[in-house]
């Protein structure tokens, strides 16, 4: 990646110097993924569980054209209090740095820069998915392409519910992409800590994903590796209950006619006004929840 496309905030210029252990987030949930300003207040709140947990946050976006790496609590307010943040996936980030805009990145535009940048740790909510009516409208996250594309650890609370969940996971073995779970018998479900489908690769502790990334590593196999940590029980909510709702919201979607890249966040914000914005808190509640175990294996592969 050339110099001149990219910027690092003094506080990343100083880890990389000090070989801090970084851990990368996305922009994509604070712009688009939550509203004003429980976004913002959480975008921070995850930093310092971070900076707490002995690593260096870096938030990834666009700023006036370049990829900063490492936004200032100013640009993450304006990041979120902004609505012309343009949401940016892997191919679109040419097209936001030519025209200096400034674009939030997804979970798989941020692993292209992240891999780029030899930064391994990603921490976000859920990851994109394939939809559940694939087949027909053709739609499979890029997050997919790009987790089988770079070499990462993704540290999330499983696929959004409202995707196909098989065909996610089939996408996924498909490309290579090892799909773990941490301290559960079963695959968690984003705002669902446990679901009917039952876990292949369950993780005990962060030591034991350090190990298997290390030996991809050894293998020269360049996939990274998805980690999916359920939900704390307090905030889980019941997948019986949720999957009407979301069902109603799919509906709603198709008569906008939502689709692309806004039908995420339609459908984010739909669920939450169905729930009373219920999965809103359970969304905020994971992302700390995943910030803190990311950030032990970021500091695990630092110290290793
Ligand atoms: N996780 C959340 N909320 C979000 C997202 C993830 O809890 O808003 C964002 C991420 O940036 C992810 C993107 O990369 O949604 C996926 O969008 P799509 O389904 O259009 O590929
Ligand atoms: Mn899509």
């Amino acid at each position: 990646m050339e110099k001149e496309l990219i910027e690092f905030s003094k506080n990343i210029e100083k880890a990389l110097m000090e070989r801090k252990p970084i851990v990368g987030l996305e922009t994509t949930i604070i712009s688009h993924g939550m509203p004003y300003p429980e976004n913002v207040k959480t975008a921070l709140e995850v930093e310092e569980i971070i900076k707490e947990n002995g690593c260096e946050p870096m938030t990834i976006g666009i700023v006036n054209g370049k990829i900063k790496c490492g936004l200032t609590n100013n640009e993450i307010e304006m990041f979120g209090s902004t609505d012309t943040i343009t949401k940016c996936t892997e191919r679109d980030i040419s097209s936001s740095i030519k025209n200096k805009l400034n674009s939030a990145l997804t979970v798989g535009a941020c692993l292209y820069v992240m891999d780029k940048l030899g930064i391994e740790v990603l921490v976000t909510g859920g990851i994109g998915g394939v939809s559940r009516s694939a087949f027909k409208d053709y739609d499979v996250s890029a997050d997919l392409v790009a987790l089988s594309s770079c070499n990462n650890i993704v540290v999330c609370s499983g696929m959004k519910a409202f995707m196909g969940i098989k065909e996610t996971l089939e996408y996924l073995e498909t490309n290579s992409v090892l799909v773990s779970v941490y301290n559960s018998d079963t695959l968690p479900l984003f705002y669902s800590r446990s679901s009917q489908i039952k876990a292949e690769n369950i993780i005990k502790d962060h030591k034991e994903i350090i190990d298997i990334y290390k030996i991809n590593n050894q293998m020269g196999l360049r996939k990274s590796i998805l980690l999916c940590n359920p939900i704390e029980e307090e905030y889980s909510i019941d997948l019986t209950y949720l999957e009407e709702i979301i069902s109603n919201s799919i509906t709603n979607s198709e008569k906008n006619g939502i689709f692309g890249k806004d039908l995420t966040p339609f459908i984010l914000n739909d669920i939450s006004m169905q729930t009373g914005g219920k999965t809103l808190a359970s969304n905020v509640e994971l992302i700390k929840s995943n910030a803190k175990l990311g950030s032990k294996i970021s500091f695990g592969l630092c110290s290793n």
